[in-house]
């Protein structure tokens, strides 16, 4: 079976995934193992491996850690083209579609494309669509593009329509690592009104009921990542899930 099946039948069994997003910029290395030990504990689904400043070589070394201490599939998502391991269990093989940064929208795809053929590793093609979110984000910044309007679901239903027209296998709604604002709830939901691809909703999420909200409004997959660095620990990993898993 392949990685995304595997994806979309944990949703099929628990109604939602819960995905933890490991910035190896972020986190000290020393802490990894037992991290990766709660987060498996906790109910995790997923483990994303990325990062916008990834600045050492601590990538790779970061996901053959994760893979020691958990059993759970870890999918790279890539902060830039050199995020590349077969190491790693599958990637997002992301374009930024709401953008119009032609380097994001095909440009680094063509260069990455040949070393993921080469090394066999799963590629998820997914639709990155970036959300305002208040302050401009890292995400925003480094992309060198303009978010969505938060106020404009039909902006954002147009843009998920021509991805699941153009074949993409997931579309991730992202507010922006650390964002002020997560991904408005009407814009999830207008966007799995109109459009049958999976959504993956990240950015901002700051409790259980941010993300049983994102849930209720359509998403199947939710992502934190700056919360869990924060405030870390096993116990809101577990409300995280409970509330993610509504089966
Ligand atoms: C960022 O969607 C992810 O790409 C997670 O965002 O760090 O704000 O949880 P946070």
């Amino acid at each position: 079976m392949s990685v995304y099946q595997s994806l979309l039948l944990t949703v099929s069994a628990k109604g939602a995934s819960y995905c933890v997003l490991i910035d190896p910029d972020k986190i000290e290395e020393k802490a990894l193992p037992s991290f990766v030990e709660q987060a498996t504990g906790a109910g995790t689904d997923v483990f994303l491996v990325g990062g916008s400043l990834i600045v050492d070589d601590s990538f790779e070394r970061t996901i053959r850690t994760i893979k020691q201490h958990s059993n759970i599939p870890v999918v790279i998502f890539p902060g830039g083209v050199m995020q590349i391991s077969g190491a790693a269990d599958a990637i997002l093989f992301l374009s930024l579609i709401s953008g119009r940064n032609p380097e994001l929208l095909i440009g680094n795809q063509v260069l990455a494309a040949p070393i993921v053929k080469k090394i066999g590793l799963e590629a998820i093609s997914t639709a990155y669509m970036l959300v305002e979110s208040g302050k401009t984000t890292s995400a925003e910044f480094i992309s060198n593009t303009r978010p969505l309007p938060r106020h404009k679901p039909d902006i954002a239903v147009a843009h998920a329509l021509a991805a699941e027209i153009l074949g993409f296998k997931m579309i991730y709604l992202e507010a922006g690592s650390g964002a002020e604002q997560s991904v408005p709830d009407e814009i999830i939901g207008a966007v799995a009104k109109h459009c049958s691809v999976p959504l993956i909703v990240g950015g901002g999420l700051k409790t259980p009921d941010d993300a049983r909200k994102k849930v209720n409004a359509g998403a199947k997959f939710i992502v934190t990542g700056t919360v869990l660095e924060k405030n870390g620990g096993a116990t809101l990993m577990k409300e995280f899930a409970s509330a993610i898993h509504s089966k």
